[in-house]
């Protein structure tokens, strides 16, 4: 082994390979080991952000930039540093496929019309009264509720009500990115006009999957809201019987006329982890970006610890170690993405439970998270 290594950086191996690259050719005897590895070695880094400082640099972009000086719309995505280097804008990668920001619209703002190939979702993190119309209808959103608008759909806001709102987006941005499949599109006008009574979907669908007569052939979005309410309602129901010994109590977003996820690339769940709750670690080839919407504590990520409380986000790449932790004073209550239904499409999803120590990962750092 340490000869074939000795050879592969010889100099006539690397005289050979520099020569090659003038022609814009590549040596694959020096590349594979990079490349084609034994498992997935994630480039995206663990990491947290935590809401103070998210909610800082809003109030400062509040002043700065609004919706009507162009940029569409006033969000601040989440930087993954471990995929900086992507070019350009680090794809605005939070994992390796998604892409993740914090937007704040203020009363008596808009935001135009637009449609792209990227699929989106929201979570309303604070505040209400705001709307998003998503084809021609109007959403009104309140805290906890999550919304989805699937590649292809107008979608633009506007906020008629009388406080600040702040959400969560989602958006598959890195992927299609990467598979050349970006286009995006203004509406002719700046916003769309309601087209369908306020709220449609979400009353048409109020009794959860229970759907409308005529709703029989699948649509990309038939419900395009989730309330906090019906959310809320299924996890205390499941919260009756045994949790789940890595995700406690989950429940996933589906698009109720198909069964699948609620947006055809993106997996979404809201989950409790009731107070003192501590899950074992596990690893899956899906990465996660999650957001505290409530409570604390702490996840161990790959052996490091990162404490986390109301409002922080933090990503879990790809197969690495995880587990969670609730503070004892009360339950906390995580949203989460992941790119899972892009790696099943892909036939690329493995899970692994921690094999040693009753499935608990030894602690052996604490991660230091960045405060204004
Ligand atoms: O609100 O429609 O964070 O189109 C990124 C792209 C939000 C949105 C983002 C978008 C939106």
């Amino acid at each position: 082994m340490a000869e074939k290594n000795e050879f592969f950086q010889s100099q006539i191996v690397k005289d050979f390979n520099q020569e090659i690259e003038r022609f814009h050719l590549g040596p694959l005897w020096n590349a594979i080991p990079a490349l084609m590895h034994k498992q997935p070695t994630p480039q995206a880094a663990p990491y947290l952000w935590k809401w103070e400082t998210l909610y800082q640099k809003l109030m400062e972009a509040r002043e700065i930039f609004t919706p009507d000086r162009g940029g569409e719309r006033r969000a601040i995505f989440l930087q993954n540093p471990g995929l900086k280097h992507r070019e350009p804008w680090g794809w605005a990668s939070t994992t390796q496929t998604l892409y993740a920001a914090v937007q704040l619209i203020l009363p008596g703002e808009t935001a135009p019309s637009h449609r792209h190939t990227q699929s989106a979702l929201r979570f309303i993190t604070s505040g209400s009264g705001a709307y998003s119309i998503v084809d021609g209808e109007r959403i009104f959103m309140e805290e906890g509720d999550f919304l989805t608008t699937p590649g292809g759909l107008w979608h633009g806001h506007g906020h008629p009500g009388n406080e600040p709102m702040i959400w969560m987006d989602c958006l598959d941005i890195p992927t299609i990115f990467a598979l050349g499949g970006t286009f995006f599109e203004s509406y002719p006008e700046h916003i769309q006009q309601p087209e369908k009574p306020d709220n449609y979907s979400i009353n048409r669908y109020a009794g959860g999957l229970v759907r409308p007569i005529h709703d029989r052939t699948p649509q990309k979005a038939p419900l395009g809201s989730f309330k906090w309410p019906q959310t809320l309602a299924a996890l205390n129901g499941l919260s009756r019987y045994e949790p789940d010994p890595y995700d406690g109590y989950a429940v996933e977003f589906i698009n109720p006329s198909t069964g699948k996820t609620a947006c055809p690339t993106i997996a979404s769940w809201m989950q409790k982890l009731p107070a003192g709750f501590r899950s074992k670690a596990h690893r899956h080839t899906s990465s996660t970006i999650y957001h505290v919407f409530k409570g604390e504590g702490c996840t161990v990520i790959d052996g490091v610890r990162f404490d986390w409380s109301k409002g922080d986000f933090f990503v879990v790449p790809n197969w690495a170690w995880h587990e969670h932790v609730a503070s004892s004073g009360e339950d906390a209550y995580l949203f989460s993405t992941s790119d899972l239904p892009i790696m099943e499409r892909f036939d690329l999803q493995r899970e692994e439970a921690y094999p040693e120590n009753n499935g608990h990962q030894p602690v052996t750092d604490q991660f230091q998270a960045l405060l204004p």
